[in-house]
């Protein structure tokens, strides 16, 4: 890791390991800026890595991967989105060291917030609690009709989308039904509405992530600007900070606040004090662990410090 350390020398002076260390034991209002590389240990795939959900999407045929994720696409076909989404499901209770990290990191009171662009929820299985999250994308926690919003525990659809088969709202059913009848009868006589273009997903419901064409959650509105003026440190892990608005924090923050990248992959379009590249389960536990002292609570923690 030493290798891979760089200095963004216009800023912050961190030439050495125990410049990183200092400042995360200085920092009393962290922000730590997630992304799916902190799940991938679990077998979730991100999503641009070359064995990531994307790739597998290319190999279904799909010319643009992410029309998996627009709105405008789930509206006209639901079951595309149907078809695929148990590849992303959250496994059950299930955290990784990562995850136990920013729980320590809350412990100690320094985490100001973790803005995570994860919809796995995997961050309430490590115990960090709700008001420290901002989940920028959403989150698989809730689903709701996408025609009149009746809103349902997510995990009540998990066996709809484990099996590809399309949830429709209890509440949108009748309607739903009237409708087909109209457009069957419709296409029985010839003619056909266009008005009828997205009746495929009429009264279907969908999880509650934030798909492209969507606005983000207002949550992440609400506390985004006082968040980046009074962070002291931000933290970005396991991100290829693609995604606009979320990927735009990192300028927002003050020139003056230390910023530090965790990643498998190095990041071009963006400069950080630290980049330290690498597995972050591995990167983390072998910095807390060495370097900082700090016992992260997690049951791979020890088996991953002494493997090297
Ligand atoms: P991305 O664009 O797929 O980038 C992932 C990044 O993580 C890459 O730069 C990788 O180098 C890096 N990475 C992968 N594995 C590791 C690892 N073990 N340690 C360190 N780094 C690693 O994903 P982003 O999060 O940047 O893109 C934002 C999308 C991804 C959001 O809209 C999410 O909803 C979406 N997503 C979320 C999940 C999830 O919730 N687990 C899974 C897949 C996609």
């Amino acid at each position: 890791i030493n290798n891979v350390l760089k200095s963004r020398t216009r800023l912050i002076d961190f030439n050495k390991i125990i410049d990183v260390v200092n400042a995360l034991k200085n920092a009393q209002n962290i922000l730590v800026l997630t992304g799916a590389g902190i799940s991938t240990s679990l077998g979730i795939p991100d999503f641009r890595s070359s064995q990531g959900f994307y790739s597998k999407m290319k190999n279904l045929g799909l010319d643009d991967p992410q029309d998996v994720f627009s709105l405008e696409i789930f509206k006209r076909d639901p079951s595309i989105f149907y078809s695929i989404a148990y590849m992303i499901l959250p496994p059950d209770n299930a955290y990784t060291p990562l995850h136990s990290f920013i729980k320590l990191l809350q412990d100690k009171g320094k985490l100001l917030r973790n803005y995570t662009q994860n919809i796995d929820n995997l961050e309430a299985n490590s115990g960090i609690t709700a008001d420290k999250i901002v989940q920028c994308h959403g989150s698989f926690a809730t689903a709701s009709c996408v025609t009149c919003k009746y809103k349902i525990p997510g995990e009540t659809l998990y066996p709809n989308l484990r099996a590809k088969k399309i949830a429709y709202c209890p509440f949108c059913e009748n309607e739903r039904k009237s409708l087909l009848r109209k457009i069957e009868k419709m296409e029985d006589e010839g003619g056909y509405s266009s008005r009828y273009d997205n009746i495929q997903s009429f009264g279907v419901m969908k999880p509650d992530i934030t798909f492209f064409g969507e606005n983000l959650p207002e949550r992440y509105h609400n506390t985004i600007k006082e968040d980046v003026r009074h962070c002291d440190l931000l933290i970005t892990i396991g991100t290829s900070l693609k995604v606009a608005p979320v990927s735009d924090i990192v300028n927002k923050v003050p020139n003056e606040v230390p910023q530090i990248l965790i990643n498998r992959d190095p990041i071009n379009h963006c400069e950080f004090d630290v980049e330290l590249l690498g597995y972050c389960d591995q990167v983390i536990t072998w910095l807390c662990g060495n370097e900082v002292k700090w016992n992260i609570d997690h049951k791979d923690f020890d088996k991953i410090l002494h493997s090297g």
